[in-house]
């Protein structure tokens, strides 16, 4: 094995670099790739790499004249999704990792999955991975390297971050970096785990090819450790897209938003404003669909960055109409997974509302009474860059400061399309609060409804009790704090059909929102917070049925104190630890729904 050599490439760079050298040597003696290929993210090391998935299959070529440098990837039927059953948190106490997580003593995960790591790489090649997640020179950004023997990682950590010489060389400067192991194994689901050990900042993970399991950077960094490293040092990290809207007058205002996967929140971060806004000069600028990291800056506000480079975004439902500028995006150097294929081997997908597909996402013939063309979590890699929306604020290494915070997940019934929260408290109610309908995004039955406070429920990497009283100390009277808000856009009708148009047309909440932030815009008090009548709104061009008014802009008294004895025994599954404050307001606006 030459792999000692190839270790002193990084070694040469600088003494600062001997914690890396040392882990890359640790893991090849456990793991006995045949190769190390240190990661320089270059084209020309991009291009070998492609080269050899199309040669092995690993990627399938598409066409190039309609897509050009885009590839398909089929992972294995049983590794499509995340796997949240199988997702611990390692920390010395189990009430660290809290309810919310799953929980291995930290020297019992190192040993269960060492054992599957042992040997594992043999005749394979360890790619080590330096990336940063976050603008390149942002104080704001975190470093980690993935160590992996999948290629097809690799080539989506480099859309996904900021990945080779430049995070490598952050590191030597900084010393630190988050430390994640990955092998895709025999993709055997009774032999995966996803482990993270946050007070050693590492990441374990084996036996899945798929996604957040594997491009280590995203879930597993950017959320479950970051939001842990976040509590220690002042910041947060959050499963939240981030957008800027741009009013005719020619103000920005930034808005951070947290949905549960698979809700829209890509669509709603490259909305498509209306042809009423359009014509008025309103713009959407894209700054992420996913992860939002964010901190207090000199004035106070609250300064966003989004941590990812790319877009891993859900392809089935993205159409032209949906979201013209996602499908923009991925007309090249795109990769995508498990999506079905056209006869002339065009990506297609369910929703995508033109060409047929011949060939499923299993490479069968398409056969509709066997399974959808795409899976329905099937995915595209693409870069930020490639998205007509995206704002080169993104790159902008201060953040952009945060005028609202939207929480919102599939309600169904009882939840109105928007409403405020009436102060940072009971806005960290609202998000601690947030219920949704569960997607495809993860494994498990669809369509379930299960609490997820702040969409954050598969990603936070402690105790969620803890996690609240962190978000409630940034209320600390020096703060100028985002307002906070909620919205539902999946409200249906008696007859089952949404009631709100969405895409587009969230827009006109969005506007609602701003003009609320800056003191203008008009709505009614009630228990649950500030709601907009429907005349608050600019509807023009929208035609709702009176039930839809009615249920979109109205308040059930007797539902909502349902809800918030459910949100009261939820809070109280936490324990002691669950912070009095959320308590008290909870029990505030029961009493409060309970005087009519
Ligand atoms: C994602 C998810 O992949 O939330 O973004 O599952
Ligand atoms: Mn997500």
């Amino acid at each position: 094995m030459n792999a000692v050599s190839e270790v002193s490439i990084a070694g040469s760079a600088g003494s600062s670099l001997k914690a890396l050298n040392d882990w890359v040597t640790e893991v090849a003696a456990l793991t006995r790739p045949e190769r190390i290929h240190w990661c320089d993210g270059s084209d020309a090391e991009n291009a070998a790499l492609v080269a050899a998935m199309e040669a092995d299959g690993t990627l399938v070529r598409l066409n190039h004249d309609t897509h050009p440098g885009s590839w398909l990837h089929r992972s294995d039927p049983d590794d499509v999704a995340r796997v949240e059953h199988l997702t611990f948190v390692c920390t010395p106490e189990r009430d660290e990792a809290g309810p919310n997580n799953h929980w291995m003593a930290p020297a019992d995960a190192h040993a269960k999955i060492d054992a599957l790591f042992d040997g594992c790489m043999e005749g394979r090649t360890m790619y080590v991975i330096p990336y940063c997640m976050g603008p390149i020179d942002s104080p704001l950004s975190r470093c980690g390297v993935e160590i992996t023997d999948s290629p097809y990682v690799v080539a989506n950590m480099r859309i996904m971050t900021r990945m080779g010489a430049p995070a490598l060389a952050r590191i030597e400067r900084e010393g630190t970096f988050v430390k994640g192991l990955h092998s895709t194994g025999e993709l055997d689901p009774d032999r995966r785990f996803i482990m993270h050990f946050p007070e050693e900042l590492a990441i374990k993970s084996y036996g899945s090819g798929y996604g957040g399991n594997a491009l280590l950077g995203k879930k597993c960094h950017a959320l479950r450790i970051a939001s842990h490293q976040a509590r220690s040092e002042g910041w947060l990290a959050e499963h939240m897209l981030i957008l800027g809207v741009t009013n005719p007058q020619g103000e920005t205002h930034y808005i951070a938003a947290a949905f549960p996967s698979a809700c829209g929140k890509t669509n709603l971060a490259m909305l498509i404003p209306p042809e009423g806004y359009r014509r008025d000069g309103w713009t959407i600028n894209t700054i992420g669909d996913d992860i939002c990291w964010m901190r207090p800056g000199k004035d106070g506000r609250l300064y966003a960055i989004n941590p990812e480079a790319g877009f891993f975004g859900v392809a089935p439902g993205t159409s032209a109409k949906s979201n013209p500028s996602a499908l923009a995006s991925i007309q090249s150097n795109t990769i995508f997974t498990n999506v079905g294929v056209t006869a002339d081997n065009q990506p297609w997908w369910e929703g995508l509302g033109e060409g047929e597909p011949v060939t499923d996402w299993r490479g069968d013939p398409y056969d509709a009474d066997t399974r959808p063309a795409a899976h329905p979590n099937a995915r595209f890699t693409v870069s930020a860059k490639q998205c007509p929306s995206w704002s080169p604020e993104a790159e902008n290494p201060e953040g952009v400061p945060i005028s609202a915070i939207v929480f919102g997940g599939r309600r169904p019934s009882l939840v109105p399309l928007v409403f405020q929260a009436r102060d940072w408290t009971h806005g960290v109610l609202v998000g601690a609060a947030m219920g949704s309908e569960t997607t495809a995004a993860a494994t498990g039955a669809v369509g379930v409804m299960r609490r997820d406070p702040m969409a954050m429920k598969p990603f936070c990497g402690y105790n969620f009790a803890d996690y609240f009283s962190h978000w409630l100390s940034f209320d600390d009277g020096n703060n100028k704090l985002p307002q906070i808000f909620h919205v539902n856009w999946f409200r249906k009708g008696e007859g089952g059909d949404f009631l709100w148009p969405g895409f587009g047309d969230n827009l006109r909440v969005l506007e609602w929102m701003i003009g609320r932030v800056k003191g203008e815009a008009a709505a009614v008090e009630t228990p649950i917070g500030w709601l907009p009548a429907a005349e608050d709104l600019n509807l023009d061009g929208v035609e709702l049925t009176g039930e839809a008014r009615q249920k979109l802009f109205g308040f059930e008294r007797e539902g909502w104190k349902n809800e918030f004895d459910s949100i009261g025994e939820y809070l109280d599954s936490y324990g002691p630890r669950m912070p009095q404050a959320l308590k008290d307001e909870q029990k505030l606006i029961l009493v409060k729904l309970s005087v009519s």
